[in-house]
C-alpha cells in the first residue's frame, strides 16, 4: 500500500532557524533581552507565540496581550523581509534526490511543519509540486509534540499513522511522531534526537535501499 513521507520544513527542507534567530534576536534587543544561539535551540519547532513566552521568561519581562500581538506582528515583518531572497540553493542537501527517489516509487509527499509561512516558503525554494498535501501553522491547534499536524497530514491522503513516516529535526516533532504510531526519522545532531527510530545527520546519508527499506 502507499505509504505517507511527512517532512518537518525548518531544519529538515532548509535552514530558516538562522533567519528566525536574526528576527528574535533583533526584538529580544529591542527589549533589552540576552538571547543567544543556545537560547535559539530551545526554540526550533515551537510555536511563534510560545516562542515570544519563552523569550520574555528569559529576560523575566512580563506584557500585555497587546504588547505581544505588537511584538509578533514585528518579529514576523523581520522574518519575512529576510526569507524574502530565499532560493532553491537553500534547499538542504540530499533532500531533492530524496523527494525524487520517494515521488519515483509512486509514494504520498506531505508537509507537516509548525510554521505559518511555510507555503511561501515552499513557493520560493520551487518545491511546491513535489507536495501531495500541506499541513502547516494555520491549520493545526496543538502544537508538537502534539502529533495534530502529522495525523492531518495522513488523514489527508488517506494513509494509516502505521503507514506514515515522519522526518524531523526537532525533539518535539520526533516526540509527535512516535505519540501517533509513525516510523520517525531524526535529522540532525544524533545526542539531541535519541527518541527517533532512525537517524541521519543529513540526507546525503539517506539511500534509496533505506527508503525501501521502510516500503515493507
Ligand atoms: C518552524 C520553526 C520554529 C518556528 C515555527 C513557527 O517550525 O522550527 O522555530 O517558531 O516554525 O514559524 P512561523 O513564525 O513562521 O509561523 P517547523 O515545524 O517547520 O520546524
Ligand atoms: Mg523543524
Amino acid at each position: 500500500s502507499k505509504k505517507a513521507f511527512i517532512f518537518d520544513l525548518d531544519g529538515v527542507i532548509v535552514d530558516t532557524a538562522k533567519y528566525h534567530f536574526l528576527a528574535w534576536q533583533k526584538l529580544a534587543q529591542e527589549l533589552g533581552i540576552e538571547f543567544t544561539p543556545e537560547h535559539n535551540e530551545e526554540l526550533k519547532g515551537v510555536s511563534r507565540v510560545r516562542s515570544l513566552e519563552i523569550i520574555l521568561g528569559l529576560g523575566n519581562l512580563t506584557a500585555t496581550d497587546e504588547e505581544k500581538e505588537r511584538w509578533l506582528i514585528k518579529k514576523n515583518q523581520d522574518y519575512l523581509s529576510y526569507i524574502e531572497n530565499m532560493d532553491e540553493d537553500e534547499i538542504l542537501p540530499g533532500v531533492l534526490p530524496v523527494l525524487e527517489y520517494i515521488r519515483s516509487q509512486g509514494h504520498f509527499i506531505a508537509l507537516g511543519s509548525a510554521s505559518k509561512n511555510a507555503r511561501p516558503i515552499l513557493e520560493k525554494v520551487n518545491i511546491m509540486p513535489f507536495f501531495d498535501a500541506i499541513v502547516d501553522g494555520n491549520d493545526v491547534t496543538n502544537a508538537k509534540p502534539d502529533p495534530e499536524v502529522f495525523v492531518r497530514a495522513a488523514r489527508l491522503l488517506g494513509v494509516t499513522n502505521e503507514n506514515s513516516i515522519v522526518f524531523e529535526d526537532s525533539v518535539a516533532g520526533i516526540q509527535a511522531a512516535n505519540i501517533a504510531h509513525m516510523t520517525s526519522i531524526g535529522i540532525g545532531d544524533p545526542a539531541i534526537l535519541k527518541e527517533a527510530h532512525y537517524h541521519f545527520k543529513d540526507f546525503t546519508f539517506i539511500e534509496p535501499s533505506f527508503i525501501e527499506s521502510l516500503l515493507n
